[in-house]
């Protein structure tokens, strides 16, 4: 078997307008992609996601993880984070999608999605302190996840499968016109950690 089984071609833009989303498909072999998951889930400070709902504070199963250049505060849900320095494997794959990209980032929020029932709601990433129109890279690592687009506008609805080891990238106005979420699933047993690299403003 080839390493890379479906090649995926990075110049097509996926959505039909407002935005911009390459698939890069799988950038790591399967051997590469199983050592940086497994890195992955015993080094990073993983965290139960929470979220300020009308002052009250809610535990989220999923967990997640925000790392950076510096000690940048995230806020979203109502909470703020402040970055951990960056670990090993986090700049290791930093530098590979950089240079994959010709894009440069200075954080990361990770998410870990234990099973097929965690998932994420349709939202953009808009908040306030991320690079206007800046690129987001997404790296997957573990269970296979359909991830969806829909047009803010028109409803468009536009999916993909991010496989294991795999880079997408989100760029332009994508988060202006677009929302994105991952659908709970009963068809992934096994865990997904995906790494959202980003640029922060002051
Ligand atoms: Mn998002």
């Amino acid at each position: 078997m080839n390493l890379f089984d479906y090649p995926a071609n990075p110049t097509l833009n996926l959505l039909p307008k407002d935005g911009t989303v390459n698939y890069f498909g799988k950038i790591f072999s399967p051997e590469e992609a199983d050592n940086y998951l497994n890195r992955l889930l015993t080094n990073i400070a993983w965290k139960n996601d929470e979220a300020n709902i009308f002052g009250k504070t809610i535990i989220i199963k999923r967990k997640v993880a925000w790392y950076g250049d510096q000690e940048f505060e995230y806020t979203y849900s109502n909470i703020t984070k402040k970055a951990l320095p960056w670990t090993k494997e986090l700049l290791e794959l930093k530098t590979t999608i950089e240079a994959e990209t010709g894009e440069t980032f200075n954080s990361c929020l990770l998410n870990l999605y234990h099973t097929g029932e965690e998932g994420m709601a349709w939202h953009s990433d808009g908040e306030k302190d991320l690079k206007k129109d800046g690129a987001i890279g997404s790296l997957s690592f573990g269970a296979e996840r359909k991830f969806s687009f829909k047009h803010k506008q028109t409803k468009e609805i536009v999916s993909m499968v991010l496989e294991h080891g795999s880079l997408l990238i989100m760029k332009g106005t994508t988060q202006t016109h677009w929302l994105h979420r991952l659908p709970p699933t009963n068809a992934a047993h096994q865990a997904r950690v995906n790494l959202t690299f980003r640029t922060i403003v002051f």
